[in-house]
């Protein structure tokens, strides 16, 4: 694709921004409060205007329940469009109350997978006073020990539990369901992995969808395959970006392998499927424990920007002459030319072309804001997220 072709595309390009992102996070070791900090949803709105004021490409913030649990929905979703964003995905959480030791929508008493299934139903609710068109399921359901429960009977009720969560959605509304193959359960986890996703969805219909975390595979696996098969299966729903270097780390975007984020988008180009109305929503899924919150949500966006960029210049005609061809070094070689392409002046450009500082990180840093919270909020909230 030529720049300017790969200008178009990336005009049009969105990146959804996590709540808790903006919120006091760390691991279970210690939680370090970082000054400024927001006090509450609407004050978390605000911080992420700021990352969209300068970045231009991240108009959505996904909220995640009762983490953002606020009295009238509706009033903070004007305070979002008062601040030039809107509310995305609505997360449910079903992992922090004391009933769900055993799990939530697979639970063995049938009373805890009620009040897990009422909680995604109040999620429905939440999403109807804010306009919000995706309801996202991620569940910390599983086992610690074999023989705990059985593996079998636990996927059946979470047919029946997410069957019931499915048909209390809207015609417009749709569901997407997360997978991760350990942690909180270290023996067997009820979602690991895309298959099984992939399977309820489904068998829930059409508006069910997988959200792929690129922090929740095991090391090696090769996740732009996962995008790939599906992208071709239509059910790729989401993206929860962020890196890892050995678990589920949730650091930056970009940060321990840009060259893996190069590649899914390379998958995500080649289908289409980075167009506004293909379906995918790429959202970020981080904690910033020991860096500043807004200017590590700046910096992760650019990462993504920056490798969709490369993979939009990639040369799809030499590529698959090459790959026609069986010339593998060629075709080897196409990818590594755009991934090798330094794609920041493009991005200045484009930037600057919509009237935005092409420079987002310094931009953001001269502007005060940073300064402004501090003195401003006292006694920052917890993003909710310990580990
Ligand atoms: C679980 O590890 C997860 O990736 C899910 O998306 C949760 O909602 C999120 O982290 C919380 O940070
Ligand atoms: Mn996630
Ligand atoms: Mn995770």
């Amino acid at each position: 694709m030529t720049p300017e072709s790969a200008k178009a595309a990336l005009r049009d390009q969105t990146i959804e921004l996590p709540s808790w992102a903006f919120g006091n996070s760390g691991t279970r070791f210690k939680v370090f409060g970082q000054p400024g900090v927001p006090r509450d949803p609407y004050e978390k709105l605000a911080d992420a205007a700021q990352v969209h004021r300068y970045t231009g490409i991240a108009p959505r913030v996904s909220l995640h329940i009762p983490w953002d649990l606020v009295d009238d929905f509706s009033d903070l979703s004007r305070h979002a469009a008062d601040l030039g964003v809107t509310i995305g995905m609505i997360n449910s959480n079903v992992f922090q109350d004391d009933d769900y030791m055993l799990g939530s929508l697979c639970h063995p008493d049938a009373a805890v997978r009620r009040k897990a299934v009422d909680h995604h139903k109040q999620c429905v609710d939440v999403m109807r006073a804010t306009g919000s068109a995706h309801l996202k399921v991620w569940l910390a359901d599983g086992l610690n020990y074999p023989g705990q429960d059985s593996i079998r009977a636990r996927q059946d009720r979470l047919a029946e539990s997410l069957a019931e969560i499915y048909a209390a959605l809207d015609e417009d509304q749709r569901m997407v369901l997360e997978y991760k193959f350990f942690e909180p359960a270290f023996y067997s986890t009820d979602v690991p992995d895309w298959g099984t996703s992939l399977l309820h969805c489904m068998a829930l219909g059409d508006r069910a969808d997988v959200v792929l975390d690129t922090g929740h595979h095991a090391p090696g696996t090769n996740i732009e395959f996962i995008v790939a098969q599906l992208l071709r299966q239509g059910r790729l729903g989401a993206f929860d970006f962020n890196s890892r270097f050995y678990a589920d780390d949730d650091l930056m975007v970009g940060a321990a392998d840009p060259f893996q984020l190069f590649r899914i988008m390379h998958e995500i180009v080649q289908a289409g499927a980075l167009a506004p109305d293909s379906g995918v929503n790429f959202m970020l899924d981080q904690c910033h424990n020991i860096e500043p919150k807004i200017p590590g949500q700046i910096r992760s966006v650019m990462n993504v920007q920056e490798a969709t960029a490369k993979a939009l210049l990639v040369d799809a005609d030499a590529l698959a002459a090459a790959q026609r061809a069986g010339d593998v070094l060629g075709a080897h070689g196409v990818l590594m030319d755009a991934y090798n392409t330094d794609t920041r002046p493009l991005l200045a450009e484009l930037r600057e072309e919509q009237g935005l500082d092409p420079d987002p990180m310094s931009a953001y840093a001269a502007s005060g804001y940073a300064e402004k919270i501090a003195a401003e909020r006292i006694g920052g909230a917890q993003a909710g997220w310990g580990a």
